[in-house]
């Protein structure tokens, strides 16, 4: 940041930077000097979009003393600094976040209310930084809440996609995506500083040079690109702490193209400037299934580079002594995106700062920790060998010595064993030439960590299980959480009441407290109180469908909700055979439609655009809806709602309302979910598989509580090596069959039989993820459902056990397994 040092004579700019009066007038005057001279408007002359802005700005003004504090603390301070780096941050709405951080939420509605403005208008008109795709997107947003909260200096360093992820629409039930140009109304909440900019070099070859008797490497890049960071502050719930998150912006140099420039055709490198500025441009909608694509990667070394170049220059001190660099930072690796940073700091300490090359390894293996999310096989990054030559040769070198001096190592270890170095090797021959990431990074890191706990033991079983071999104790878990201000607190917010009426305030930061509501469980009147806010949370849910042009919901009705990325192997299609197997039930007189539990069935999930198959499946869930919904014959009793574009804002007001989660992937297929959590914090009760983190779950909340189905990781794996049969299932069971034979029969595409088909023959020919295999057990769980939901106050009952005994997947505890077991940094007073 600024370097030049400022010698301010006039006493204010001397004066320590002091927030506006915490005070209802205080936040008045703050406000409509902002709305006059930010926004340019006077209060009469404004609408609801200035007064937003105004607001917002309002509100950074009460953070921004802490922030420059914490700020300058973090390059005053002796701590380890935690360096998250992920390519996505799926944020979800900010106001409401930092204006309960800062405890202003009372003072600024007076206030607001003083001039003529409900709150709740300006709410509505802030649109989501969308910049992730799901879970892994939204488990860092979590993250850098907690860490702040817990007073961790860190910095989250990411990108700021000028596009985030895909806004999504139907048309005749079929995704359509749209830009989500997130920023055209203005971005209140991070701050521009183009004076920190960072050069980010790509291409071009290397070569080596005499330096003062010792031969060393140079990259001589042929293109670069400026970094810009834009800060956005991440206060901490009622501790006065403000973190950063940076992300970086692609911005074209002067000269980005040296050759071009040259030439003499100016309007021709001018143009081509808008090449470099693609780079930040849009978030890649693929959650789990990279695409290989060269801006993809380019991307990720452009935030990277940016981001340790940025800790080392702008954050330690200037004379720091680089070797000491492990005491000082650790840079958290979310999933593969950011494993390019470790031959970039191999680069930085060997070419640059000159180390030799085994200080250098030894430095960047105790800076950096992974984290794998994934089990899927297609969902593990590789980038082909000539790709990443070609943008980056001196990484591939640097790599290439690394993976050299590893396979040295596995051949000391356990002899000329071919096929194991084969195995173990960073760079794959097959199908082609490509470097694992995952690998590397298994390499490279000093920790390695799963997401649940039966995550993080099948990554040591199957698939980094030689890597486990060598080095057991690099293996660890650190099951995810979720934020409980976000989810809770603020998303919940009757519910919350009722808790700090039971429990006191302090459970806001401390989850576990909510066990005590175990107790109040067996209260006939705080279960009556918890039911009235479930209703209410209901009704409220379903004005918000009603603004977004959908049906109302129905009262009595169950809520199932199923809210999650579609994909194969979360089983989508599983709950559709559920919904068409109770349909068919009653049109076909095997179910009294007097006797079906009243349901709603809500889904929320975008496809990945290029992904046909899950948008086959959106269709199908429209087309099923549409007919289900309107047959008269079912009498009102199914209902399904699928309203589009599901985001964080969204799922802020699903979750509180929900009555039954479907967490129904494949066992052994999702790492962990963190869904599954909030909805079962709000009360939910899950219907699931033995998978990722249902398993804790389960076992926290009790069997009772709880509605179990299908096989088990290993009942899976044996079925598969047997060789699983699809159409065995389709032909034994009675249901399944009359199920999928009215999907296939055009029931549902105005008689066209063509339109599913696809659909319906992967199911029967392939099932990669075996739904008709757990269909029947699937259909049982769903039986008992009814059964308990028949019994209301057994089911409330469930449904507060659920939440008191929640409280271990607070993101804070998370945070609290990392700092333990991986990062050993500590808090700032
Ligand atoms: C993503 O959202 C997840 C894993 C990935 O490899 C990628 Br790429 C994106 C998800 C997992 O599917 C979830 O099971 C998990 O809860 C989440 O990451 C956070 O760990």
């Amino acid at each position: 940041e600024n370097t030049a040092e400022l010698r301010p004579t006039h006493p204010l700019a001397i004066a320590p930077v002091v927030a506006p009066a915490a005070s209802v007038d205080g936040f008045a005057k703050q406000f409509l000097q902002n709305l006059n001279f930010d926004q340019g408007v006077t209060l009469s002359n404004s609408d609801v979009n200035d007064q937003y802005l105004a607001l917002a700005y309002t509100v950074r003004d009460y953070l921004m003393a802490r922030w420059f504090d914490d700020r300058a603390q973090q390059k005053a301070q002796q701590n380890k600094t935690v360096c998250y780096l992920s390519a996505e941050y799926l944020l979800g709405r900010q106001l409401d976040n930092n204006l309960l951080a800062a405890r202003l939420t009372d003072i600024a509605t007076e206030a607001l209310a003083q001039c003529g403005i409900d709150i709740d208008d300006l709410r509505q008109v802030e649109i989501e930084p969308g910049l992730g795709n799901g879970g892994l997107g939204r488990l860092a947003a979590c993250f850098i809440d907690s860490l702040a909260t817990m007073s961790i200096p860190t910095i989250g360093y990411g990108i700021r996609y000028e596009y985030g992820i895909f806004r999504q629409a139907f048309n005749e039930g079929q995704q359509v995506e749209q830009p989500d140009a997130w920023l055209r109304m203005g971005s209140p909440w991070d701050f521009a500083h183009p004076e920190a900019a960072q050069t980010i070099s790509f291409a071009g070859t290397t070569e080596t040079y005499d330096d003062e008797g010792v031969e060393r490497t140079r990259w001589v890049p042929e293109w670069n690109v400026l970094a810009v960071p834009y800060n956005m502050m991440v206060p901490g719930y009622h501790n006065g702490r403000v973190n950063t998150l940076r992300l970086w912006r692609a911005v074209a140099t002067n000269a980005f193209d040296l050759h071009t420039f040259n030439s003499g055709d100016y309007v021709e490198s001018v143009r081509a400037q808008t090449f470099a500025e693609n780079i930040s441009k849009v978030l890649y909608p693929e959650d789990s299934t990279p695409q290989g694509k060269e801006l993809r990667l380019q991307q990720q070394y452009f935030f990277v580079a940016a981001s340790i170049a940025d800790f080392i220059e702008n954050v330690l001190p200037d004379d720091f002594d680089i070797e000491k660099l492990p005491e000082r930072v650790i840079f958290q690796l979310n999933d593969t995106h950011p494993v390019i940073g470790v031959p970039e700091l191999m680069r930085v300490l060997v070419d640059e700062k000159k180390l030799e090359w085994d200080a250098a390894w030894a430095i960047t293996q105790k800076c950096f920790a992974y984290t794998c999310h994934t089990l899927l096989p297609e969902a593990l990054e590789v980038w082909s060998v000539d790709l990443l030559g070609h943008l980056l040769p001196r990484h591939l070198e640097i790599i290439y010595r690394i993976n050299d001096e590893f396979l040295l190592e596995v051949r000391e270890r356990f002899g000329d064993d071919e096929m194991l170095i084969r195995n173990m090797s960073i760079i794959g021959e097959h199908p082609s030439r490509s470097v694992r990431m995952a690998y590397l990074a298994t390499v490279a890191g000093s920790k390695v960590n799963g997401v649940a706990e039966l995550h993080s033991q099948l990554l040591r079983d199957n698939v980094l299980k030689d890597f486990a071999t060598m080095w057991p104790d690099k293996f660890t878990n650190v099951t995810n959480g979720v934020t409980p201000r976000r989810f809770l607190r603020l998303a919940n917010p009757d519910l919350s009441s009722l808790i700090t009426e039971a429990l006191g305030a302090g459970w806001t930061v401390d989850l576990e407290r909510l066990r005590g509501l175990e107790a109040l469980a067996d209260d006939a009147d705080f279960r009556e109180r918890f039911a009235a806010v479930k209703a209410s949370n209901k009704r409220r849910l379903s004005s918000v469908l009603e603004a977004r042009g959908e049906a109302p919901l129905d009262d009595g009705h169950m809520l199932d909700v199923m809210i999650k990325r579609l994909h194969e192997y979360k089983r989508q299609t599983l709950k559709v055979l559920h919904i068409v197997s109770t349909y068919e039930g009653i049109v076909s007189g095997r179910l009294d439609v007097d006797e079906v539990q009243a349901r709603t069935f809500l889904f929320g999930a975008k496809a990945a655009p290029g992904y046909g198959m899950a948008k086959r499946i959106i269709h199908l869930i429209n087309a099923v809806g549409e007919v289900v919904s309107a047959d008269e014959r079912v009498k009102g009793k199914l209902k399904v709602v699928y309203p589009a574009n599901y985001n964080v804002t969204l799922a802020e007001r699903i979750i509180p309302a929900a009555d039954l989660s479907e967490q129904i992937s494949l066992a052994g297929k999702e790492a962990s979910g963190t869904g599954n959590m909030k909805l079962a914090l709000n009360g939910a009760l899950t219907i699931g598989t033995d998978d990722g983190a249902n398993v804790e779950i389960r076992k926290l909340v009790g069997d009772d509580n709880f509605f179990l189905f299908g096989m088990s990781e290993p009942e899976v794996e044996e079925l598969w090596a047997e060789g699983y049969r699809p159409a065995d299932f389709y032909q034994k069971d009675e249901r399944l069959r009359s199920a999928i034979d009215l999907i296939a029969s055009g029931a549902f595409s105005g008689g066209d039989r063509t339109v599913f088909e696809p659909l319906v023959s992967n199911l029967l020919y392939e099932d990669r993820f075996m739904a008709l295999a757990d269909f029947s057990t699937y259909l049982d769980a769903q039986d008992r459902v009814d059964a308990a939901y028949a019994d209301q106050d057994g089911w409330v009952r469930s449904a507060i056990l659920n939440v008191a005994r929640s409280g271990y997947f607070s993101s804070d505890r998370a945070m609290r397994d990392y700092l333990d077991r991986i990062w050993h940094a500590t808090p700032v007073s």
